[in-house]
């Protein structure tokens, strides 16, 4: 079974333009649209869409719960929410341009999370969470989720002795690598945090993948540098005509660790979700992909071997 958790759940309003932003006019929209936002819940709508059991975790404002959860329930997600009183889910907002490639993303802070909230989430890791688990911390933390809690988090479920990926950033990522953990997504500039002075990308990657047993560097467009055991690999994308790159992390993490639960190799599995991640781009949402489109383009990603 497969765990995610979004510490800081948000809801993606999109909004399409009827031309390209510009400052000093009123640009006006051609239409907007919701979906499913937060990494954690877009790794599910990926594990959820490859047919791998998954179930999302995390934290749920109640003044608005009625439309997460059914935008949740229509992306086919099973859920199970530490409900927060009388606060709502935030919101991204995703800015699409006419005739634009990719998007601009707007994203609001969260509402605070109380101790109380906090224990009921642990509550339910501890009692769910099993050791041959896999479990997705995913996306940043709302305020009142300090980097203390993510630590304890984290030695729990190192306690449990499931397998721990994050998809983190800044501060929240350092502690995660401290703790302890099997799979990290820093993109380019984030590894730079975590390198010596002056070491390169790949002895970085070759560095910290003597405790962490998947490291995989995002490079956008460009792919991704990525490093298993003694294994390293520069992976470059299709060429493809970018829509949305909004969620293309989260659906790459999400098929990614779908594909090692359903026993693929490494490289097939980096592949695989190179190509849903491909896939995604190519829709206006921030969820949507293609696993038919997926599995075509995967004979076009290039592996090479560093
Ligand atoms: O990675 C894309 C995305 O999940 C958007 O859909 C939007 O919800 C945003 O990131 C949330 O980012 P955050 O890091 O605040 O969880």
């Amino acid at each position: 079974m497969i765990y995610t958790i979004t510490l800081n759940p948000t809801i993606d309003r999109l909004l399409y333009l009827e031309e390209v932003l510009t400052k000093e006019k009123n640009n006006r929209l051609e239409s907007v649209a919701y979906d499913l936002g937060g990494k954690g819940h877009h790794g599910s709508y990926a594990m959820s869409k490859l047919e791998v059991e998954n179930q999302a975790l995390g934290f749920c404002g109640t003044t608005n719960k009625r439309q997460l959860e059914k935008i949740l329930e229509q992306k086919n997600i099973n859920h199970d929410l530490v409900d927060v009183y009388g606060k709502p889910t935030r919101e991204s907002y995703v800015i699409v341009e006419k005739g634009v490639s990719g998007s601009i993303l707007i994203t609001e802070r969260g509402y605070e999370v109380s101790s109380y909230d906090k224990s009921l989430l642990v509550d339910k890791i501890e009692e769910k969470v099993k050791p041959e688990d896999t479990v997705l911390i995913a996306g940043s933390m709302p305020p009142g989720f300090e980097i203390k809690d993510l630590e304890q988090l984290i030695t729990l479920l190192n306690k449990i002795g499931c397998f721990i990926a994050c998809d983190l950033s800044g501060e929240a990522l350092k502690a995660a690598v401290k703790a302890g953990v099997n799979f990290i997504k820093p993109n380019r500039f984030e590894i730079l945090e975590l390198a010596n002075h002056g070491q390169s990308l790949l002895d970085t990657v070759k560095e910290l993948t003597k405790t962490i047993d998947y490291v995989i560097v995002s490079q956008g467009g460009s792919g991704s540098l990525c490093g298993h055991g003694n294994e390293f690999y520069q992976i470059s994308p299709p060429t493809i005509v970018v829509k949305n790159d909004t969620g293309a992390g989260d659906c790459f993490v999400g098929s990614f660790l779908a594909s090692l639960t359903q026993k693929k190799s490494f490289v097939d599995s980096l592949t695989f979700a190179t190509a849903c991640s491909a896939s995604k781009v190519q829709h206006i949402d921030s969820t949507s992909f293609s696993v038919k489109d997926a599995q075509n383009l995967q004979k076009k990603v290039i592996v090479e071997k560093v």
